[in-house]
């Protein structure tokens, strides 16, 4: 849907609203005063807080990808204001929890309320809380010294089954579930060590798991919980440092933990509060965003969220870590390499910028700004784009526009780290865009979309018709191929199998409904497969091993 459109869904009251505003420096004396709230409902809300909305805001509600909560900003827009944005949603990516469903009209009152009162402090968790956490379930010398199971284990994929703390691992050849693994809760991402026997996963409750997939059945052979709100974890990637570390972030407290690769015994724990990159500003819950391995130093690549550091975080001499800081730009969310490996391309989306990071000469290379509102690429898609060369692409969580960005500095200079084009996609909300080497096609979501046909389709475009003025996409209407019944269910991320023939898409529905994933052939854009399961309950992410443990996308 173009952005017209979208804004004609939006009742007028809910455009009033300054969406990017900052918090408004009224005192406290000036401010209506909070809603009354029994100590019951603000329990209810504040669970509710943090499972819904805290991703967006901070658990403190200082905003990033969200605006700022805090009530000199929410008790002046008053309870109405904001029950129109819960409802409704808003073109800058709000999602729009009361038409959805997934909060009823008293919920959607609950919640107005409460982000009015004061954000209340979360407690601390540092290595005395996460030690406590920590269970090694099978010791190393207790695991398979081979593989135990017949299945092409680059070919599995790790699906995230969000709301029931679980991961599906699915054979990308039958199509059939292998297991499924209790993990955190809403398990955010799945990352694979770098052979390709360990899969990690974080769930959004601050829990990391390490599976084993070499066992008959894959099952977790360690856990430890290294934070009480988390979105990322990734293992050692550089050679000769295979598989040997870990290290996850948290979102809260603002904190990120290296651990043992093989038993997940955490090693160094390392706060991330501190000053914003270019004001110089104190800022007490600046959060860890995405985190990647470089390929070309023992290094992971850690994204402040808040305060715009890019940390390259040397491994080499544990537990002494060395840390060149890079200032980058606000707010850090998520990234991919280019098709090379050498360039970390990662969104700054509160500047609507993407940032270039040489993780060869560990510097910062560019920051590009993007013609959309709030570029969220996932991890991107590489692409050879036929006038440009080698490109690198994001869509945007607040608008239409697919930004392409040159990646090739040697062979095509005149393009490196530019934005060399924008076309529109199926409309704002869009999430995630995806390639592969393999394959002729680009896909694109929106899964936020309020619109249900488009929050239901994924826009896929002819990389050979981009040289076009106005490239044409073609529409796959996944979520009525999943056919699962009325609602507005959200076709999510594309991943390609690891022979790149074919790609899959969740189509993300309510709890008490099943989820489906749609599997598209990528040659024919036809229907390929729909997998359903009593068992896949709100899909979401999926992480093929092979693609996943070599950044291929
Ligand atoms: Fe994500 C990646 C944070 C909402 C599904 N998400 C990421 C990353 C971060 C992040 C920092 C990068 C991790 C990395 O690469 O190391 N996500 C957040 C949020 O803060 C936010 C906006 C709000 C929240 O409350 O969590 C948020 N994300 C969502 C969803 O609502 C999604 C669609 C469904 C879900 O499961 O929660 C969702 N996020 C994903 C997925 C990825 C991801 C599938 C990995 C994409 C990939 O291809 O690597």
């Amino acid at each position: 849907m173009k952005k017209a459109a979208l804004y004609a869904l939006l009742p007028a009251t809910a455009l009033l609203v300054p969406l990017a505003a900052g918090p408004l420096t009224a005192s406290a004396e000036e401010l209506p005063p909070a809603p009354k709230m029994t100590k019951e409902e603000f329990a209810k809300a504040k669970k509710i807080f943090f499972n819904l909305c805290a991703g967006c805001h901070g658990v403190l509600r200082k905003g990033a990808t969200g605006p700022n909560l805090e009530p000199s900003f929410t008790r002046k827009e008053g309870t109405e204001t904001l029950k129109q944005f819960i409802q409704y949603g808003s073109p800058a990516g709000m999602p729009n929890w009361g038409e959805s469903g997934e909060l009823t009209p008293e919920e959607v009152d609950l919640m107005a309320r409460y982000v009015q009162q004061p954000p209340p402090p979360p407690p601390e968790f540092g290595m005395p809380e996460i030690t406590k956490t920590y269970q090694l379930i099978v010791p190393v010398d207790k695991r398979p010294t081979k593989k135990m199971n017949d299945y092409d284990i680059d070919n599995i994929f790790s699906v995230t089954l969000r709301d029931i703390g679980k991961v599906a691992l699915i054979d990308g050849h039958s199509k059939k579930i292998i297991t499924t693994i209790d993990t955190g809760f809403a398990v955010h991402i799945s990352r694979l060590s770098s052979s390709g026997r360990y899969l990690y996963t974080i769930g959004r409750d601050g829990w990391v798991n390490l599976i084993d997939l070499w066992m008959k059945v894959p099952k977790t052979v360690a856990k430890v919980r290294i934070g009480l709100e988390a979105r990322s974890v990734e293992s050692s990637k550089m050679k000769g440092w295979e598989d040997k570390y870990a290290i996850a972030g948290a979102y809260w407290p603002p904190q990120y933990v290296v651990m043992d690769g093989l038993t997940l015994k955490p090693v160094r724990i390392v706060s991330t509060r501190g000053y914003t990159y270019d004001s110089g500003e104190f800022h007490p819950e600046p959060r860890v965003a995405s985190i990647v391995a470089s390929h070309y130093h023992p290094e992971f690549i850690v994204n402040v969220k808040e305060t715009g550091h890019v940390l390259m975080i040397d491994y080499s001499k544990l537990p002494n870590l060395r840390v060149t800081d890079i200032p980058a730009e606000r707010f850090l969310h998520d990234g991919g390499f280019d098709r090379s490996g050498r360039y970390f391309l990662v969104a700054a989306n509160a500047r609507n910028t993407i940032v270039v990071i040489d993780t060869k000469e560990d510097r910062l290379v560019a920051k590009v700004k993007t013609s959309g509102i709030k570029p969220h690429p996932g991890r991107g898609a590489n692409i050879i784009h036929p006038k440009y060369g080698p490109v690198w692409a994001t869509s945007h969580i607040g608008s239409e526009h697919i930004s392409f960005i040159g990646t090739d500095p040697e062979k095509h200079p005149q393009y490196a780290w530019k934005e060399v084009q924008v076309i529109e996609g199926l409309g704002g909300g869009s999430l995630f865009i995806k390639s592969h080497p393999k394959s002729k096609h680009l896909y694109v979501d929106a899964p936020l979309n309020p619109d249900k046909e488009l929050s239901g389709s994924v826009a896929v475009f002819n990389i050979a018709d981009l040289a076009k003025e106005e490239p044409q996409y073609k529409v796959l209407p996944i979520a009525r191929w999943a056919n699962l019944g009325a609602g507005q269910q959200r076709v999510v991320q594309g991943e390609f199998n690891k022979a790149g023939d074919e790609i899959w898409f969740s189509v993300w529905n309510k709890k008490d409904k099943p989820s489906a994933i749609v599997v598209v052939d990528d040659k024919t854009l036809k229907l390929k497969a729909v997998i359903k399961d009593p068992k896949i309950i709100t899909a979401t992410g999926k992480f093929n091993v092979y693609n996943t443990r070599r950044d291929i996308y």
